[in-house]
């Protein structure tokens, strides 16, 4: 008896974990044929990683129909897609042969949806159905300006700290890879950075292009985003 209550209250909690991991913004086509999409790192908006209950989407060129849909989670078993293809009887959408992957975001925190771009190591980003295609780094939203490391789109002594709280080792990791924070462009995200934010904020002229849109394309992570 004991055993079957237990049993009971296992299902219910199964239940309730599936719940609360449900992919619930984007609504994907389903149909017969599809390719897969693996990622193999942790995709970013605007600098920063996303995080587990944000969803990536797959769409047609028309940016509206959308044919894969994946629930983010920290598993990187589970960080793969399958891009529905088009059905012809009876005639679903889906994606056409050799049409062209979009690839959104949609953030949980913030329920925004950001259009990003996807680095193949295998594949191109091109449809064809029982493929397999890797994706190494897919980066949405904005440019970022140079030196918002929080994403806030202002620059002052909140991205400093946030710097030197990396460089200190403490755990920083929503704001990682932080490519925004490599101030003075040198690949390193370091006290050198948060120095010169900190003269910015103070509004002393700086040598570098801090908050423009001039994020460095990659840099290496500080310790606090490992
Ligand atoms: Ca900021
Ligand atoms: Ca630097």
């Amino acid at each position: 008896m004991i055993q079957k209550a237990l049993k009971v209250l296992v299902l219910i909690v199964l239940a309730f974990q599936t719940l609360a991991a449900a992919q619930v913004h984007f609504s994907r086509v389903v149909t017969s044929s599809n390719m897969s999409v693996i990622f193999t790192t942790t995709p970013t908006v605007n600098g920063a990683a996303i995080q587990a209950g944000d969803e990536i989407g797959a769409f047609k060129s028309d940016g509206t129909t959308c044919t894969g849909a994946l629930l983010w989670s920290t598993d990187p078993t589970k960080w793969q897609i399958a891009v529905m293809g088009a059905d012809i009887t009876p005639p679903l959408p889906g994606m056409d042969a050799n049409e062209a992957v979009i690839w959104k975001i949609w953030k949980a925190s913030t329920n925004s949806e950001v259009v990003a771009t996807a680095t193949y190591t295998a594949g191109d980003g091109l449809y064809e159905s029982n493929d397999m295609q890797v994706i190494s780094a897919l980066t949405g939203g904005d440019a970022g300006l140079l030196g918002d490391v929080n994403g806030d789109d202002l620059v002052n002594s909140t991205d400093a700290l946030i710097i030197l709280t990396c460089d200190a080792d403490y755990d920083v990791s929503s704001f990682c890879p932080m490519n925004c924070g490599d101030v003075n462009a040198d690949g390193l995200v370091n006290s050198t950075d948060a120095l010169i934010l900190l003269s910015y904020d103070a509004g002393y002229s700086i040598p570098f292009p801090v908050g423009q849109p001039n994020c460095p394309a990659s840099v290496t992570p500080c310790p606090g985003c490992n």
